[in-house]
């Protein structure tokens, strides 16, 4: 079986994707002419040409335009639903999706013409492809903790659809010690936590993470290669890393795939995911980043399959449920 094929055919989960990073340019000029949106380009050709990222912040400006196309509940479901088309493809079982209701409210959108169109979304992936989903929001962290509140209370009506709580955006600058009270509140309503951190901040911000907000997954986290005793302490808590390779070499975290440190992160024990954060903007869905990631660092199919392993074992998906993937 050819590499590609047999990837493919790995039942995977997808645990750190940001829907509205699922946007291809093609859908954001539809939509925009629908929804009579005024875009920053001219056209679908000069969108992609604008993708040239020189860090993260750099890929948030534009990512934050975009998703100024998105205005109705349909608008949400259409962005959900083509992005589950494309994880089914990949062999993608399970996903577990970012939303940004923060992007979307500060531009008179409100909460639930976000959450109705991703979670009508999410049943019909169930029926239509077989592939179960969650929807875990995020607060951006670039806006103040307060804000972060005011967001929750507008969440805890829909706390029967919103399974837990990531923190995302402009990551240096913005330790996870800002959030400690609001993370420390959604544990107590019962939600899952994660956040981003070691994408480009410092692996303090992963110990913080880990001991101040009490995070069950840690998004990217690439930078705790550089603190050998907190890479020891993630080996022995099994805590899993949502590693996003092409993202890391579109955002210039590393120079060049080949030199990715995930298959160090993998041989020193930790429990490694691959996912594709926001595949509209870093060039490749889940399946082409396992594939781009294996050939770059000349993974095993051993080591290909214990990635999917990870993804599911990662999941929210409680373990007596998982049996029909593993
Ligand atoms: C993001 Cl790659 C990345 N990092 C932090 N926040 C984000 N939001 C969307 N993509
Ligand atoms: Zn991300």
């Amino acid at each position: 079986m050819d590499l590609e094929s047999y990837i493919r055919a790995l039942p995977k989960a997808e645990l750190h994707l940001h829907i509205e990073g699922s946007l291809e340019p093609e859908m954001m000029f539809a939509l925009a002419q629908r929804n009579g949106v005024t875009l920053p380009w001219d056209s679908v050709e000069a969108t992609r040409a604008a993708y040239a990222f020189s860090d993260l912040q750099s890929f948030l400006d534009l990512y934050y335009a975009g998703a100024a196309a998105l205005i109705h509940e349909r608008d949400f479901h259409e962005l959900a639903m083509a992005y589950f088309a494309r994880a089914h493809a990949d062999g993608v079982v399970h996903a577990e999706l970012f939303f940004d209701p923060q992007t979307h409210t500060e531009r008179g959108i409100a909460f639930e013409t976000v959450l109705d169109g991703l979670e009508r979304a999410c049943q019909e992936a169930q029926t239509r492809y077989g592939i179960s989903s969650r929807l875990i929001l995020c607060f951006l962290r670039h806006l103040s903790e307060d804000e972060g509140f005011a967001t929750l209370e507008q969440a805890l009506p829909h706390l029967g659809r919103i399974h837990g709580v990531g923190l995302d955006s402009s990551e240096k600058g913005h330790p996870p010690s800002k959030f400690t009270r609001l993370f420390a509140r959604c544990r107590d309503l019962g939600l899952h936590v994660v956040a981003h951190a070691g994408e480009e901040g410092p692996p303090a911000y992963i110990v913080e993470a880990l001991d101040l907000l009490q995070v069950e997954r840690i998004d990217h986290g690439v930078r705790a290669a550089e603190d050998p005793a907190l890479m020891a302490r993630l080996a022995r808590e099994q805590v899993p890393l949502t590693v996003c390779p092409l993202s890391n070499i579109k955002l210039c975290v590393f120079d060049r795939l080949e030199q990715h440190n995930l298959r160090q992160l993998l041989e020193a024990g930790l429990k490694v995911t691959i996912n594709s954060d926001d595949p509209a903007y870093f060039g490749g869905y889940v399946g082409q980043n396992y594939l781009e990631t294996a050939i770059a660092l000349g993974l095993s199919r051993a080591q290909l399959k214990q990635l999917a392993r990870n993804s599911l074992e990662a999941s929210f998906v409680p373990e007596a449920l998982r049996s029909p993937w593993l």
